[in-house]
Protein backbone atom coordinates (compact mmCIF):
# COMPACT_ATOMS: atom_id res chain seq x y z
CA UNK A 1 0.00 0.00 0.00
CA UNK A 2 1.50 3.05 -1.09
CA UNK A 3 1.58 6.82 -0.48
CA UNK A 4 0.35 8.35 -3.89
CA UNK A 5 -0.58 11.66 -2.82
CA UNK A 6 0.02 14.30 0.75
CA UNK A 7 -1.57 17.35 0.49
CA UNK A 8 -1.55 20.25 3.26
CA UNK A 9 -5.09 22.03 4.11
CA UNK A 10 -5.07 25.36 5.29
CA UNK A 11 -8.02 26.57 6.56
CA UNK A 12 -9.47 28.88 8.55
CA UNK A 13 -12.81 28.40 10.00
CA UNK A 14 -13.00 29.73 13.24
CA UNK A 15 -9.41 29.56 13.57
CA UNK A 16 -6.64 28.16 11.80
CA UNK A 17 -5.95 25.07 10.96
CA UNK A 18 -3.00 23.06 8.91
CA UNK A 19 -4.42 19.60 8.11
CA UNK A 20 -2.37 16.37 6.33
CA UNK A 21 -4.12 14.86 3.80
CA UNK A 22 -2.60 11.22 2.61
CA UNK A 23 -4.00 9.02 -0.87
CA UNK A 24 -2.46 5.70 -0.87
CA UNK A 25 -2.90 3.88 -3.73
CA UNK A 26 -5.84 1.87 -2.45
CA UNK A 27 -7.77 4.65 -2.65
CA UNK A 28 -8.01 4.94 1.00
CA UNK A 29 -7.38 8.58 2.61
CA UNK A 30 -5.70 9.51 6.14
CA UNK A 31 -5.87 12.63 8.11
CA UNK A 32 -3.21 14.31 10.52
CA UNK A 33 -2.74 17.72 12.79
CA UNK A 34 -0.23 20.07 12.03
CA UNK A 35 -1.43 22.87 13.60
CA UNK A 36 0.71 25.33 15.51
CA UNK A 37 -1.47 28.02 17.19
CA UNK A 38 -0.15 31.39 15.77
CA UNK A 39 2.98 29.96 13.66
CA UNK A 40 0.69 27.65 11.27
CA UNK A 41 3.04 28.81 8.05
CA UNK A 42 6.28 27.29 9.10
CA UNK A 43 4.90 24.18 9.73
CA UNK A 44 3.11 24.39 6.27
CA UNK A 45 6.29 24.89 4.52
CA UNK A 46 8.03 22.00 6.40
CA UNK A 47 5.58 19.81 5.15
CA UNK A 48 5.10 21.05 1.65
CA UNK A 49 8.78 21.76 0.73
CA UNK A 50 10.60 18.97 2.76
CA UNK A 51 8.14 16.09 3.77
CA UNK A 52 5.68 15.67 1.34
CA UNK A 53 8.55 14.73 -1.56
CA UNK A 54 9.81 12.05 1.18
CA UNK A 55 5.86 10.24 1.32
CA UNK A 56 5.53 9.73 -2.27
CA UNK A 57 6.08 6.07 -2.96
CA UNK A 58 6.48 5.10 0.57
CA UNK A 59 4.44 2.51 2.24
CA UNK A 60 1.86 3.45 4.24
CA UNK A 61 1.79 0.74 6.61
CA UNK A 62 5.01 1.49 7.87
CA UNK A 63 4.24 3.89 10.88
CA UNK A 64 7.08 3.28 13.25
CA UNK A 65 9.79 2.98 10.02
CA UNK A 66 7.96 6.07 8.23
CA UNK A 67 8.28 7.81 11.68
CA UNK A 68 11.82 7.05 12.75
CA UNK A 69 12.86 8.12 9.54
CA UNK A 70 11.08 11.35 9.68
CA UNK A 71 12.54 11.98 13.31
CA UNK A 72 16.52 10.93 12.10
CA UNK A 73 16.81 11.56 8.84
CA UNK A 74 16.69 15.24 9.20
CA UNK A 75 18.91 15.31 12.00
CA UNK A 76 17.75 18.44 13.56
CA UNK A 77 15.62 16.60 16.21
CA UNK A 78 12.53 17.63 18.12
CA UNK A 79 11.09 21.65 18.36
CA UNK A 80 6.98 22.67 18.21
CA UNK A 81 7.88 22.82 14.19
CA UNK A 82 9.44 19.38 13.06
CA UNK A 83 7.25 17.60 15.67
CA UNK A 84 3.94 19.20 14.62
CA UNK A 85 5.06 17.54 10.78
CA UNK A 86 5.92 14.37 12.08
CA UNK A 87 2.70 14.07 14.19
CA UNK A 88 0.52 15.12 11.38
CA UNK A 89 2.26 12.14 9.14
CA UNK A 90 1.79 9.77 12.45
CA UNK A 91 -1.80 10.50 12.30
CA UNK A 92 -2.72 9.70 8.74
CA UNK A 93 -0.99 6.86 8.97
CA UNK A 94 -2.91 5.38 11.75
CA UNK A 95 -5.85 6.46 10.29
CA UNK A 96 -4.99 5.02 7.47
CA UNK A 97 -4.32 1.74 8.72
CA UNK A 98 -7.53 1.49 10.94
CA UNK A 99 -9.45 2.15 7.55
CA UNK A 100 -7.59 -1.08 5.76
CA UNK A 101 -8.21 -2.74 9.11
CA UNK A 102 -11.87 -1.88 9.39
CA UNK A 103 -11.40 -0.67 12.96
CA UNK A 104 -11.37 2.21 15.20
CA UNK A 105 -7.94 3.33 15.99
CA UNK A 106 -8.02 2.18 20.29
CA UNK A 107 -8.69 -1.25 18.82
CA UNK A 108 -5.28 -1.38 17.40
CA UNK A 109 -3.42 0.11 20.29
CA UNK A 110 -5.16 -2.93 22.64
CA UNK A 111 -8.43 -1.91 22.82
CA UNK A 112 -10.69 0.33 25.24
CA UNK A 113 -9.70 -0.05 28.73
CA UNK A 114 -12.98 2.27 30.15
CA UNK A 115 -16.15 3.07 28.80
CA UNK A 116 -15.47 6.75 28.15
CA UNK A 117 -13.07 9.57 28.95
CA UNK A 118 -13.82 12.00 31.63
CA UNK A 119 -13.65 15.71 30.13
CA UNK A 120 -12.89 19.12 31.75
CA UNK A 121 -14.28 22.35 30.09
CA UNK A 122 -13.41 26.00 30.27
CA UNK A 123 -15.63 28.13 32.75
CA UNK A 124 -14.10 31.52 33.72
CA UNK A 125 -15.41 34.53 34.34
CA UNK A 126 -13.62 38.54 34.86
CA UNK A 127 -16.00 38.28 38.45
CA UNK A 128 -17.68 36.02 40.58
CA UNK A 129 -21.11 36.10 39.35
CA UNK A 130 -19.47 35.82 35.80
CA UNK A 131 -17.80 32.86 36.78
CA UNK A 132 -20.45 30.51 38.88
CA UNK A 133 -22.45 31.63 35.66
CA UNK A 134 -19.78 30.15 33.33
CA UNK A 135 -19.97 26.95 35.73
CA UNK A 136 -23.60 25.96 35.70
CA UNK A 137 -23.19 26.65 32.31
CA UNK A 138 -20.75 24.32 31.48
CA UNK A 139 -22.69 21.66 34.07
CA UNK A 140 -25.97 22.49 31.81
CA UNK A 141 -23.80 21.16 28.99
CA UNK A 142 -22.14 18.10 30.26
CA UNK A 143 -19.83 19.03 32.12
CA UNK A 144 -18.48 17.03 34.94
CA UNK A 145 -14.96 18.25 35.86
CA UNK A 146 -14.34 22.45 35.48
CA UNK A 147 -11.45 24.43 35.06
CA UNK A 148 -11.29 27.97 36.79
CA UNK A 149 -10.04 30.90 35.40
CA UNK A 150 -11.29 34.49 36.75
CA UNK A 151 -10.54 37.78 36.47
CA UNK A 152 -7.97 39.65 39.10
CA UNK A 153 -8.61 42.53 40.24
CA UNK A 154 -6.78 45.77 39.34
CA UNK A 155 -5.77 44.00 35.85
CA UNK A 156 -7.47 44.81 32.71
CA UNK A 157 -7.54 41.78 30.64
CA UNK A 158 -6.20 37.89 31.15
CA UNK A 159 -5.41 35.63 28.52
CA UNK A 160 -8.47 32.78 28.90
CA UNK A 161 -11.21 34.66 30.55
CA UNK A 162 -14.23 34.95 28.10
CA UNK A 163 -16.69 37.18 28.08
CA UNK A 164 -19.79 35.58 29.58
CA UNK A 165 -22.66 37.48 28.35
CA UNK A 166 -24.46 36.05 25.01
CA UNK A 167 -25.61 32.62 24.38
CA UNK A 168 -23.47 29.17 25.24
CA UNK A 169 -22.95 28.75 21.50
CA UNK A 170 -21.95 31.90 20.66
CA UNK A 171 -19.41 31.81 23.74
CA UNK A 172 -17.92 29.29 22.29
CA UNK A 173 -17.21 30.87 19.14
CA UNK A 174 -16.11 33.90 20.69
CA UNK A 175 -13.20 32.10 23.23
CA UNK A 176 -12.32 30.71 19.55
CA UNK A 177 -11.39 34.03 18.73
CA UNK A 178 -9.84 34.81 21.47
CA UNK A 179 -6.89 33.03 22.16
CA UNK A 180 -5.14 33.48 18.92
CA UNK A 181 -6.60 36.98 17.64
CA UNK A 182 -7.18 37.62 14.14
CA UNK A 183 -4.77 40.58 13.37
CA UNK A 184 -1.32 41.81 12.28
CA UNK A 185 0.10 42.04 15.78
CA UNK A 186 0.22 40.05 19.33
CA UNK A 187 -2.50 41.91 21.63
CA UNK A 188 -1.00 43.35 24.89
CA UNK A 189 -2.30 42.45 28.28
CA UNK A 190 -1.09 42.79 31.75
CA UNK A 191 0.08 41.18 34.76
CA UNK A 192 1.14 40.99 38.34
CA UNK A 193 1.72 38.08 40.15
CA UNK A 194 1.23 39.16 43.34
CA UNK A 195 -2.41 39.90 42.89
CA UNK A 196 -2.74 36.75 41.25
CA UNK A 197 -1.51 34.70 44.32
CA UNK A 198 -4.03 37.31 46.71
CA UNK A 199 -6.81 36.49 44.96
CA UNK A 200 -6.84 33.15 43.31
CA UNK A 201 -7.21 31.31 46.66
CA UNK A 202 -10.18 33.43 47.26
CA UNK A 203 -12.15 32.17 44.32
CA UNK A 204 -11.32 28.86 45.23
CA UNK A 205 -12.82 28.98 48.54
CA UNK A 206 -16.08 30.69 46.86
CA UNK A 207 -16.38 28.12 43.91
CA UNK A 208 -16.21 25.45 46.72
CA UNK A 209 -18.88 27.33 48.99
CA UNK A 210 -20.98 27.71 46.08
CA UNK A 211 -20.92 24.08 44.16
CA UNK A 212 -19.74 21.69 47.06
CA UNK A 213 -16.47 19.22 47.96
CA UNK A 214 -17.75 16.89 44.94
CA UNK A 215 -16.82 18.90 41.66
CA UNK A 216 -13.07 17.90 40.18
CA UNK A 217 -11.30 21.87 39.65
CA UNK A 218 -8.47 22.76 37.64
CA UNK A 219 -6.37 25.87 37.46
CA UNK A 220 -3.60 26.86 34.92
CA UNK A 221 -1.16 28.69 36.21
CA UNK A 222 0.02 29.34 32.56
CA UNK A 223 3.93 29.15 33.48
CA UNK A 224 3.04 33.01 35.03
CA UNK A 225 4.55 31.75 38.48
CA UNK A 226 7.84 31.64 40.24
CA UNK A 227 8.83 28.13 41.86
CA UNK A 228 8.51 29.75 45.21
CA UNK A 229 5.49 31.90 44.12
CA UNK A 230 3.87 28.59 42.82
CA UNK A 231 4.64 26.36 45.82
CA UNK A 232 2.84 29.18 47.49
CA UNK A 233 -0.40 29.33 45.43
CA UNK A 234 -0.12 25.14 45.55
CA UNK A 235 -0.25 25.55 49.76
CA UNK A 236 -2.75 28.02 49.48
CA UNK A 237 -5.02 25.75 47.05
CA UNK A 238 -5.05 22.48 49.03
CA UNK A 239 -8.38 23.11 51.08
CA UNK A 240 -9.85 23.52 47.94
CA UNK A 241 -9.07 19.53 47.02
CA UNK A 242 -7.83 20.59 43.31
CA UNK A 243 -7.64 17.67 40.46
CA UNK A 244 -4.84 19.80 39.20
CA UNK A 245 -2.61 22.80 39.15
CA UNK A 246 -1.50 23.60 35.62
CA UNK A 247 2.06 24.98 33.89
CA UNK A 248 2.84 26.42 37.54
CA UNK A 249 5.96 27.30 35.94
CA UNK A 250 7.16 27.92 32.81
CA UNK A 251 7.56 24.36 31.86
CA UNK A 252 11.32 23.88 30.13
CA UNK A 253 12.72 23.97 33.50
CA UNK A 254 12.47 21.00 34.64
CA UNK A 255 13.90 21.46 37.96
CA UNK A 256 11.31 23.67 39.16
CA UNK A 257 9.05 21.78 39.72
CA UNK A 258 11.26 19.74 42.46
CA UNK A 259 10.84 23.04 44.96
CA UNK A 260 7.09 23.14 44.28
CA UNK A 261 6.92 19.35 44.98
CA UNK A 262 8.48 19.69 48.39
CA UNK A 263 5.77 22.28 49.77
CA UNK A 264 2.43 21.20 48.55
CA UNK A 265 0.44 18.16 47.77
CA UNK A 266 -1.56 19.63 45.34
CA UNK A 267 -1.38 17.58 42.14
CA UNK A 268 0.44 19.46 39.24
CA UNK A 269 0.23 18.85 35.12
CA UNK A 270 2.53 20.16 32.78
CA UNK A 271 3.58 19.68 29.57
CA UNK A 272 1.23 20.88 26.60
CA UNK A 273 4.54 22.78 25.57
CA UNK A 274 6.86 19.51 25.48
CA UNK A 275 7.69 18.16 22.19
CA UNK A 276 9.39 14.65 22.94
CA UNK A 277 9.40 12.39 25.90
CA UNK A 278 12.66 13.89 26.74
CA UNK A 279 10.94 16.89 28.15
CA UNK A 280 8.91 14.96 30.75
CA UNK A 281 12.21 12.58 31.43
CA UNK A 282 12.90 13.51 35.40
CA UNK A 283 9.12 14.58 35.56
CA UNK A 284 8.36 11.18 35.90
CA UNK A 285 10.97 9.24 36.76
CA UNK A 286 11.60 11.93 39.96
CA UNK A 287 7.60 11.84 40.18
CA UNK A 288 7.49 15.53 40.12
CA UNK A 289 4.40 15.56 38.27
CA UNK A 290 0.74 13.68 38.49
CA UNK A 291 -0.53 14.55 34.48
CA UNK A 292 1.24 14.73 31.19
CA UNK A 293 -0.23 17.68 29.32
CA UNK A 294 1.23 16.44 25.84
CA UNK A 295 -0.91 17.37 22.63
CA UNK A 296 -0.66 14.32 20.23
CA UNK A 297 -0.36 17.51 17.58
CA UNK A 298 2.92 18.98 18.96
CA UNK A 299 4.43 15.64 20.87
CA UNK A 300 4.84 14.02 17.52
CA UNK A 301 1.28 11.87 16.64
CA UNK A 302 0.09 8.94 18.30
CA UNK A 303 3.25 6.40 18.38
CA UNK A 304 5.03 8.80 20.96
CA UNK A 305 1.91 9.52 22.51
CA UNK A 306 1.68 6.17 23.53
CA UNK A 307 5.00 5.71 24.35
CA UNK A 308 5.31 8.69 26.80
CA UNK A 309 2.20 7.01 28.73
CA UNK A 310 3.62 3.44 28.74
CA UNK A 311 6.82 5.20 30.19
CA UNK A 312 4.80 7.08 32.78
CA UNK A 313 2.41 4.17 33.77
CA UNK A 314 5.11 2.82 35.78
CA UNK A 315 5.29 5.51 37.97
CA UNK A 316 1.46 6.08 38.09
CA UNK A 317 1.21 9.62 36.53
CA UNK A 318 -1.90 9.68 34.25
CA UNK A 319 -3.19 11.58 31.32
CA UNK A 320 -4.32 15.46 31.02
CA UNK A 321 -3.78 15.46 27.50
CA UNK A 322 -4.30 19.23 25.92
CA UNK A 323 -7.53 19.30 24.10
CA UNK A 324 -8.37 23.71 23.16
CA UNK A 325 -9.48 24.22 20.32
CA UNK A 326 -6.33 24.72 18.54
CA UNK A 327 -5.52 21.53 18.40
CA UNK A 328 -8.26 20.53 15.50
CA UNK A 329 -11.05 17.82 15.50
CA UNK A 330 -8.10 15.40 14.11
CA UNK A 331 -5.23 15.94 16.40
CA UNK A 332 -8.64 15.42 19.60
CA UNK A 333 -9.91 12.52 18.14
CA UNK A 334 -5.99 11.25 18.11
CA UNK A 335 -5.83 11.67 21.95
CA UNK A 336 -9.19 10.52 22.80
CA UNK A 337 -7.88 7.05 20.80
CA UNK A 338 -5.20 6.67 22.76
CA UNK A 339 -6.88 7.84 26.18
CA UNK A 340 -9.50 4.95 25.38
CA UNK A 341 -6.69 2.29 25.35
CA UNK A 342 -4.01 3.47 27.73
CA UNK A 343 -4.74 2.22 31.12
CA UNK A 344 -3.57 5.33 32.98
CA UNK A 345 -5.72 7.71 31.20
CA UNK A 346 -6.59 10.93 33.99
CA UNK A 347 -8.71 13.01 32.35
CA UNK A 348 -9.24 15.17 28.73
CA UNK A 349 -9.50 18.88 28.07
CA UNK A 350 -11.86 19.74 26.17
CA UNK A 351 -13.19 22.99 24.82
CA UNK A 352 -15.44 22.61 21.89
CA UNK A 353 -15.12 23.66 18.26
CA UNK A 354 -17.10 26.57 16.99
CA UNK A 355 -19.92 25.64 14.23
CA UNK A 356 -18.16 26.41 11.47
CA UNK A 357 -15.26 24.02 12.16
CA UNK A 358 -17.60 21.62 12.88
CA UNK A 359 -18.95 21.74 9.72
CA UNK A 360 -15.10 22.17 7.93
CA UNK A 361 -14.08 18.40 9.86
CA UNK A 362 -17.11 16.19 10.43
CA UNK A 363 -16.38 14.14 13.44
CA UNK A 364 -18.24 10.40 14.69
CA UNK A 365 -17.31 11.01 18.71
CA UNK A 366 -19.56 11.27 21.49
CA UNK A 367 -19.52 14.20 24.13
CA UNK A 368 -22.55 12.12 26.27
CA UNK A 369 -23.40 13.15 30.65
CA UNK A 370 -19.30 14.45 30.64
CA UNK A 371 -17.94 11.61 29.06
CA UNK A 372 -15.98 11.61 25.16
CA UNK A 373 -15.95 8.61 22.83
CA UNK A 374 -14.37 8.35 19.94
CA UNK A 375 -16.45 6.28 18.14
CA UNK A 376 -16.49 3.26 16.24
CA UNK A 377 -15.55 4.56 12.62
CA UNK A 378 -12.69 2.94 10.76
CA UNK A 379 -9.91 5.27 11.51
CA UNK A 380 -9.72 8.30 13.42
CA UNK A 381 -13.37 8.89 12.87
CA UNK A 382 -12.65 12.46 11.07
CA UNK A 383 -13.68 13.67 7.49
CA UNK A 384 -12.20 16.81 5.79
CA UNK A 385 -14.91 18.48 3.55
CA UNK A 386 -11.85 20.20 1.39
CA UNK A 387 -14.39 22.21 -0.13
CA UNK A 388 -15.96 23.42 2.72
CA UNK A 389 -12.28 23.70 3.81
CA UNK A 390 -11.77 26.23 0.65
CA UNK A 391 -14.27 28.80 1.98
CA UNK A 392 -11.74 30.03 4.85
CA UNK A 393 -8.37 30.70 3.93
CA UNK A 394 -6.16 31.26 6.12
CA UNK A 395 -5.88 34.60 8.16
CA UNK A 396 -3.05 35.97 10.13
CA UNK A 397 -3.64 35.72 14.01
CA UNK A 398 -1.44 36.11 17.06
CA UNK A 399 -1.16 34.42 20.49
CA UNK A 400 -1.64 37.57 23.18
CA UNK A 401 1.50 38.58 25.99
CA UNK A 402 2.05 40.18 28.77
CA UNK A 403 3.74 43.30 30.48
CA UNK A 404 4.35 44.18 34.35
CA UNK A 405 3.35 47.42 35.53
CA UNK A 406 6.88 48.27 34.85
CA UNK A 407 6.47 47.58 31.23
CA UNK A 408 8.84 44.06 31.75
CA UNK A 409 7.58 41.49 29.34
CA UNK A 410 6.51 38.32 31.19
CA UNK A 411 4.95 34.71 30.61
CA UNK A 412 1.82 35.01 29.85
C1 LIG B 1 -4.80 25.12 27.83
C2 LIG B 1 -3.85 26.05 27.21
C3 LIG B 1 -4.26 26.80 25.99
C4 LIG B 1 -3.01 27.41 25.34
C5 LIG B 1 -3.15 27.47 23.88
C6 LIG B 1 -1.96 28.11 23.19
O1 LIG B 1 -4.52 24.69 28.93
O2 LIG B 1 -5.79 24.78 27.19
O3 LIG B 1 -3.04 26.71 28.10
O4 LIG B 1 -5.26 27.73 26.23
O5 LIG B 1 -2.76 28.65 25.84
O6 LIG B 1 -3.32 26.16 23.43
O7 LIG B 1 -2.04 27.92 21.83
MG1 LIG C 1 -2.68 25.23 29.66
Amino acid sequence: MKIVAADVVVTSPNRNFVTLKLTTDEGLTGLGDATLNGRELAVVSYLRDHVVPLLIGRDASRIEDTWQFLYRSGYWRRGPVTMAAIAAVDMALWDIKGKAAEMPVYQLLGGASRDGLMAYGHASGASLPELFDSIRQHQEQGYRSIRVQTGVPGLNKIYGIASQSGPVDAGAERYDHEPAQRGALPAEEDWDTRSYLRHIPTVFEAVRHEFGPDLPLLHDGHHRMTPIQAARLGKSLEPYDLFWLEDCTPAENQEALRLVRQHTTTPLAIGEVFNTVWDFQSLIKEQLIDYVRAAATHFGGISPLRKVMDYAAQYQVKSGFHGPTDISPVGLAAQMHVGLAIHNFGIQEYMQHGAKTDAVFQQSFTFDDGYLHPGDKPGLGVDLDVDEAGKYPYEVAYLPFNRLADGTVHDW
